[in-house]
Order: structure tokens, then sequence, then C-alpha cells
């Protein structure tokens, strides 16, 4: 199985550069931003505390995030693998996987980190918060998430390296450049 984790500040261009990868490499797309969403969009008990947590730009709680992505990989077996957009975003969160992947003889191939500057992924992301009315795409909230990026989520970065599994990739030019250089590093790892 190929399991790609896509990794990067928000506004970054995951979710842009996972549908591009999706379409190559045939993966499972499992995006906890997304499936966020969607308990918002239904109204769910689970939603309504995520709504609060994802407008003010916080980390909604490990074992709620971990228990989603359980679900999915419980569901999906079959396929060629999977691609896990935003998440882990703790090192908390990346141990879980770990453990969960091994339920399964299985494990992360590879780690990518898209490489943005923070004006740029503030100029993206209001942007978008524009064209798309995205609740916590405003300048507090975006603020805020960089922050708890920074805070937080880097150290999954150093949890990876350790393990040779963390790749950088330069997040800045067209999609389509990205995305070159993304598949440069995934066809090293499939090989
Ligand atoms: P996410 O949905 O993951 O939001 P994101 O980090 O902003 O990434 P996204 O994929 O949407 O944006 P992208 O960079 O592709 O998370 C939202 C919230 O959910 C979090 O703040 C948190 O509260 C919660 N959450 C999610 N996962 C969690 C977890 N594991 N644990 C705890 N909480 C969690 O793109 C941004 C914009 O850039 C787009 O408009 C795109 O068009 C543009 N763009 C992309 N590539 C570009 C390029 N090359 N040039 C110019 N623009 C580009």
């Amino acid at each position: 199985m190929l399991n790609i984790v896509l990794f990067g500040p928000p506004g970054s261009g995951k979710g842009t550069q996972s549908e591009k990868i999706i379409e190559k490499y045939g993966l499972v797309h499992i995006s906890t931003g997304d499936l966020l969403r969607e308990e918002v969009a239904a109204g769910s008990e689970l939603g309504l505390k995520a709504k609060a947590i994802m407008d003010s730009g916080e980390l909604v709680s490990d074992d709620i995030v971990i228990g989603m992505i359980r679900k999915k990989l419980e569901e999906y077996q079959d396929g060629s693998g999977f691609i896990f957009d935003g998440f882990p975003r703790t090192v908390e969160q990346a141990r879980e996987l770990r453990k969960a992947l091994s339920d399964y003889d299985d494990r992360v191939s590879v780690m990518i980190s898209l490489e943005v500057p923070r004006e740029e992924l503030v100029s993206r992301l209001l942007k978008r918060g524009k064209d798309t009315g995205r609740s916590d795409d405003n300048l507090e909230t975006i603020n805020n998430r960089i922050d708890v990026y920074n805070r937080q989520t880097i150290p999954v970065t150093y949890y990876y390296d350790k393990m040779h599994k963390h790749s950088d990739v330069e997040g800045m030019g067209s999609v389509d450049k990205i995305f070159a250089r993304i598949v440069e590093v995934v066809d090293k790892v499939k090989k």
C-alpha cells in the first residue's frame, strides 16, 4: 500500500494537491478538515462542538479526530492506499496513526511537507474566504490557525524525521509545478 501524509500549514495547498495525487495514484482521500465540515453541515452533536473550535482556529480534540480516522481505515481496506490530508496535526495523532495502520500490517510511506511563507498563506486564505465564505477564512482566525500550526503541529515533522520519512516540497509556484515536485518524491518511495 502507498500511504501518503500530506502536511503543511493552513493554505499551503494540501486540499488542492490531494485531488491531483488521488487522480494519479488512485488513493483513498482522508481529509480530517472535510470530515469535520461534513459533521458541521449535518448538524450532528460532534459537528456543533467542532464548529466553535474550527471557527476559533484551534484544533479539535485528538480523540474525536482519531476516531474518525479509524472508522475510515476500516471502511476502505480494499484500496491501494490512503492520502492523509491535514492529519496528523499533533504528535499524539501521529502515534495513533502508526498504531492504527499497524493493525493492518501497514505503515506511512512518506510525509510530504508543503513549504509556503506566511504572507502567501494569509493571502490565499483571505481570497478563499472571499470566494467561498468559509467561516474560518477570516484574518483573525487565519492568524491563529498559523500560530497553532507553528506551536502544535510543527513537532510532527520531528516525529517523521526520526523515521526518515519527512520530505519538504516547495509549495510556491503553479499548482502543476508543485504537483510535479510531489510526484518526484512519491515515485521514489513507490519503487
Ligand atoms: P483544513 O480543512 O485541513 O484546512 P486547511 O489547513 O486550511 O487546508 P486546506 O486543505 O483547506 O487548504 P489548502 O491548503 O488546500 O482544517 C480546517 C480546521 O479543521 C482546522 O483549523 C482545525 O480546527 C480542524 N482540523 C482539521 N484536521 C484536524 C486534525 N487532524 N486535528 C485537529 N483539528 C483538525 O488551500 C488553501 C487555498 O489556497 C485554496 O483556496 C487554494 O485554491 C489556494 N491554493 C492552493 N494551491 C495554490 C497555489 N499553488 N497558488 C495559489 N493558491 C493556491
